[in-house]
């Protein structure tokens, strides 16, 4: 019946390169992303400062230090060790691995290397939140998983994910090959950090991993305050804290002077939460007082075995507008000719004083 066919059909295909056309404006928006990561062997030090500054307790070389294999983000094939995040997210580098940023609808392709030594273990990353096929899972069964499970030192896997809808938020990923437990207290674990496909990233985001070792109860796998991160923000920024847990023992996150809101319907203030082993949440707040603040585990066994952080937040830059104005009032007009008096160099404020260690000032990694 192609004359009863013939209006239906034209509005079919109208219709049809109208869902093709929107289909293409919606993976348009989707990003692949390749992410480069090394199992690298170092010697991990678990309190660089070498005491607990409140209890005033000396740590035992044998204490502090461990050798351990850590997630290292490289560029690409493997060539040059790079940050694992910038250190807004993460003072400290090495543990956690890292930082894995994407926004739902988008693909991860994760390029794994083992670079221990001939003989080393066996490594894997299994990745929490995420869609991916059994070929990327990355848990060691025997009779049952592949090579994606058994990566052998020399040896290379790609981890292929999908961040879906229900991704959004803060997942851990960790090393689940045969010795995965040790291979988790040394510190092979990670975050991936998932948002909307409109959202925005915050200013900051403080990435706290609850994780047991050997000799404590760590931040990250460092242990006491100055040598667990030291996060840092400004009034008026929005800061985010992805807080995660590994090992076996259930922690309490609390922040001193800080509250956030739990529930959307019914929104209900608090300022600690309880997670347990692989569980993972994301808090924030756009941040309004000033001052050195403690973050900490609260369960108080675990907070005197080291699990517990500094948190300072500097002064808003009223004047920061103010600053830039007359700064660029005085920078030279290329127009002008040159018979003019040389500009006279700008004042700019004091860096914010440091603690001695890492410097936390750097922009945010980038989506
Ligand atoms: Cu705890």
């Amino acid at each position: 019946m192609p004359s009863r066919g013939r209006p239906f059909s034209w509005l079919r295909n109208a219709l049809l390169v109208a869902a093709v056309w929107l289909m293409a404006a919606d993976v348009a928006h989707a990003v692949q992303r390749d992410i480069w990561v090394a199992a690298v062997p170092v010697v991990f030090d678990q309190v660089p400062w070498g005491l607990d500054p409140i209890s005033g307790r000396v740590m035992t070389h044998e204490e502090r230090f461990m050798n351990a294999t850590i997630f290292r983000r490289t560029t690409a094939n493997w060539r040059r060790p790079l940050r694992n995040a910038d250190v807004s997210s993460q003072p400290r580098d090495q543990v956690p691995g890292p930082l894995i940023r994407a926004r739902v609808g988008d693909t991860i392709n994760v390029h794994f290397k083992n670079m221990e030594p001939p003989g080393g273990r066996a490594h894997s990353m299994h990745f929490h939140g995420v869609k991916y096929p059994p070929s990327s899972d990355g848990a060691f069964v025997p009779g049952v998983s592949g090579p994606d499970a058994e990566v052998m030192p020399g040896q290379t896997w790609t981890y292929k994910l999908r961040a879906l809808s229900e991704s959004e938020g803060v997942w851990p990923y960790h090393d689940h090959a045969p010795d995965m437990h040790h291979a988790i207290e040394e510190g092979m674990y990670g975050a991936l950090s998932i948002i909307g496909k409109k959202d925005r990233w915050p200013d900051r985001e403080f990435v706290v991993f609850f994780n047991t070792t050997h000799d404590f109860e760590t931040i990250n796998n460092r242990a006491f305050i100055r040598n667990t991160p030291t996060f840092r923000a400004r009034v008026g920024e929005r800061v985010q804290w992805s807080v995660l847990a590994l090992g076996s023992a259930h922690h309490t996150f609390h922040v001193h002077g800080h509250r956030w809101v739990k529930g959307e319907r019914v929104p209900v203030p608090e300022d600690t939460r309880t997670l347990g082993p692989a569980e993972s949440f994301r808090v924030s707040w756009t941040e309004r007082d000033p001052g050195t603040w403690l973050y900490h585990c609260h369960r108080e066994d675990h907070m005197s075995r080291g699990m517990v952080g500094l948190y300072k937040v500097e002064p808003a830059l009223k004047s920061l507008r103010k600053l830039k104005a007359r700064r660029d009032a005085k920078l030279p007009n290329r127009r002008q000719p040159p018979t003019r008096p040389a500009p006279q160099p700008v004042k700019t404020p004091p860096p914010p004083a440091d603690d001695g260690h890492d410097h936390e000032h750097a922009p945010p990694v980038g989506p």
